[in-house]
């Protein structure tokens, strides 16, 4: 077996460590005498750096070598086969009381989850490297960045985090020497699932990770930090941390609008951050933000600001290509990481929904030989790729913006296969709020679980809200009350099917069609019909034109209100609500009477 200590080390790497932090420091060696590393690589984010720890990711197998004219600087990972999506199951938030952590997320007591980890950290970096990051999330002059320290024995996990995150010494510059940074502690272990959790302290501001290398479980500054955490940090200091993408879109005209969506794991959001307009839509410019996760705070002009906080995408393989997102195909020819991908002959990678025919022959996620025959997929369908930011044709030039962008529309959207209409706007904030709280998706391969079972996952929240959601929705309406501009709030399915099992709208760039209704909503130019459930387009307000062999009668099946589907769902969120207690805003549970009162 190669070993995964790094024989010889060249000059000047691995070494800046942080100093003049003493709260830092010492946690530092807290973790160095717990895990019993054999060594310690402090990083700092360099190019070098990334080099030397990609080769010696190659020499150790954690990456495998892809085609490098092809794919320059792109490599291939393979997870463990147990190993390959976010646990919800093993996700802990760890707060002094149960009820502060509510009924939607697993609760441990601090003391006794500390008490597990540390029993299960002990010498586990025996014989293996122990490497420090330290990394920003958001803008380094934004004042809504946040600084983590991860520690990690994972090479892979150091260089995602070089894509994901604004990583190097910079970050220590930020603390100085007392500020307040997550401390962030992951360890594979040895990937048994028995030994697997992703436990969050949120009054300390703490994360440990053990038994899993995967994405959200391990890439620490993501779903742990910021958005559990995020979270947790947003509610008491008056900002909002959300699971949402980032975008503007620019009329001909040169009018621009700030648009914010939330989309469960796996429903769109990549895909609509990097949206290219139709034809029809010539002169329109739609450019990427951020493609994930949204931190937003009220700005002095009661308008809500937001910032990416993220540096790349960690982004789903299966279904990307030149037709659905040419920008995230662009994104990732260079410089980017596939994990669980399949491999072809010539070293390049392949996925189920790549352009083209599938390749007579490759090697599937796991390594196996596959062929066209083969029972299982190529690709694992939570596979990924992870790009820089910087890769994206179309990333928007306030990527870097300190003061975040001003939002006009929040947009939540799930993976309904029936009921949800294509696009239709509350009819104020607390009504897109009750919107938000009560949206279902169907699950997908992004986490553990049931694909397709239908669940409530309120604004694409629920793995990832790290306290009581009923207060969490408190803060939505208390945030609401900051806003005298406050967004206008939509709701959107590009998943609604016929009876025969067919998409009943295009989707991909053709969302452009309803993101122009809905900016027309916030320009006051654009018509809709009040319905019980909010304001619906109808054909005359919606641009359906030049979308090849898509009628009126097809519209109205996209948008058809279905009275009895809202009922169940309007059931189904009765019971999330009663589930959440005596926390349950009483204004969304008024909504809720009157909402199901106007659907009959
Ligand atoms: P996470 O990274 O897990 O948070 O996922 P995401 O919300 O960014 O989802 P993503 O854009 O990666 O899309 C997930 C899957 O949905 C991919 O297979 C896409 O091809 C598919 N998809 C995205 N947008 C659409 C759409 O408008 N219509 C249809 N039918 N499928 C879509
Ligand atoms: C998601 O599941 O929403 C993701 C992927 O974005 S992960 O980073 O694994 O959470
Ligand atoms: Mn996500």
């Amino acid at each position: 077996m190669t070993s995964p200590l790094h024989a010889s080390v060249p000059a000047g790497l691995g070494s800046t460590k942080p100093d003049g932090h003493a709260r830092l420091t010492t946690w530092i060696r807290e973790c160095i005498a717990l895990c019993e590393p054999d060594q310690v690589f402090y990083c700092d984010g360099s190019a070098a750096e990334k080099e030397f720890l990609t080769t010696e990711a190659l020499r150790m197998g954690v990456f495998i070598e892809l085609n490098q004219q092809k794919l320059p600087g792109c490599h291939l990972h393979r997870s463990h086969p147990n190993d390959v999506a976010r646990v919800e199951q093993f996700t802990f938030i760890c707060t002094p009381t149960k009820e502060e952590a509510g009924p939607t997320n697993n609760w441990s007591a601090p003391d006794e989850m500390r008490a597990r980890l540390k029993g299960l950290l002990k010498g586990a970096m025996k014989g293996r490297c122990m490497y420090i990051i330290p990394y920003m999330m958001g803008p380094a002059a934004s004042p809504l960045t946040q600084v983590g320290i991860e520690i990690t024995d994972s090479v892979y996990v150091v260089l995602n985090m070089h894509i994901m995150s604004r990583m190097g010494s910079a970050a220590y510059q930020r603390l100085g020497a007392d500020g307040d940074f997550n401390k962030g502690l992951h360890s594979t272990l040895d990937l048994n699932p028995d030994r697997r959790l992703i436990c969050h302290f949120p009054q300390d501001n703490e994360i440990t990770s053990v038994g899993s290398g995967y994405g959200g479980n391990a890439l620490l500054g993501k779903k742990c930090l910021a958005l559990r955490i995020g979270s947790y940090l947003a509610k008491r200091q008056g900002w909002m941390a959300e699971h949402m993408l980032l975008l503007s879109a620019e009329s001909p005209a040169g009018r621009k609008h700030y648009i914010a969506a939330a989309f469960p794991s796996a429903c769109g959001k990549t895909n609509f951050s990097m949206l290219i307009p139709p034809k029809h839509f010539a002169g329109w410019k739609v450019a990427t933000i951020g493609d994930d996760i949204a931190w937003m705070k009220p700005g002095a002009d009661g308008r809500l600001y937001a910032i990416n906080p993220e540096f790349g995408y960690f982004g789903v393989a299966p279904g990307t290509n030149y037709l659905t997102n040419p920008n995230a195909m662009k994104s990732i020819q260079r410089d980017t990481i596939y994990t669980n991908v399949a491999m072809t002959e010539d070293g390049d990678v392949w996925w189920e929904g790549k352009d083209g025919a599938p390749p007579a022959k490759c090697t599937d996620w796991k390594g196996n030989p596959w062929t066209p025959e083969s029972k299982e997929k190529a690709a694992h369908p939570n596979s990924r790729f992870t790009a820089p930011a910087t890769n994206n044709p179309a990333l928007a030039n306030e990527f870097e913006l300190a003061s975040g962008v001003p939002i006009s529309a929040i947009i939540f959207g799930g993976r309904r296969a029936s009921t949800v209409p294509l696009v239709y706007q509350s009819f104020d904030w607390e009504h897109g709020t009750f919107i938000g709280a009560t949206m279902g998706s169907e699950m997908t391969a992004a986490a553990a679980g049931t694909v397709g079972k239908l669940r409530l996952d309120p604004m694409a929240m629920l793995p990832f809200c790290g306290y009581h959601m009923g207060d969490y929705f408190t803060h939505w309406l208390e945030m609401g009350k900051k806003l005298t501009q406050p967004p206008l709030i939509f709701g959107v399915n590009w998943f609604r099917k016929s009876a025969e099992g067919k998409f009943l709208w295009p989707g991909f760039g053709e969302n452009m069609r309803a993101m122009k209704w809905m900016i027309d909503r916030c320009e006051g130019t654009a018509d809709a019909k009040e319905m019980p459930i909010g304001h619906l387009p109808e054909p005359k307000d919606f641009d359906f034109a030049d979308m090849e062999g898509f009628t009126t009668s097809d519209f109205e099946k996209a948008i058809a209100y279905d009275a009895a589907g809202w009922q169940a769902d309007y059931r189904l969120a009765g019971e999330f609500f009663d589930k959440l207690g005596g926390r349950c805003p009483s204004g969304l549970k008024d909504r809720l009477a009157k909402q199901k009162a106007r659907v009959g």
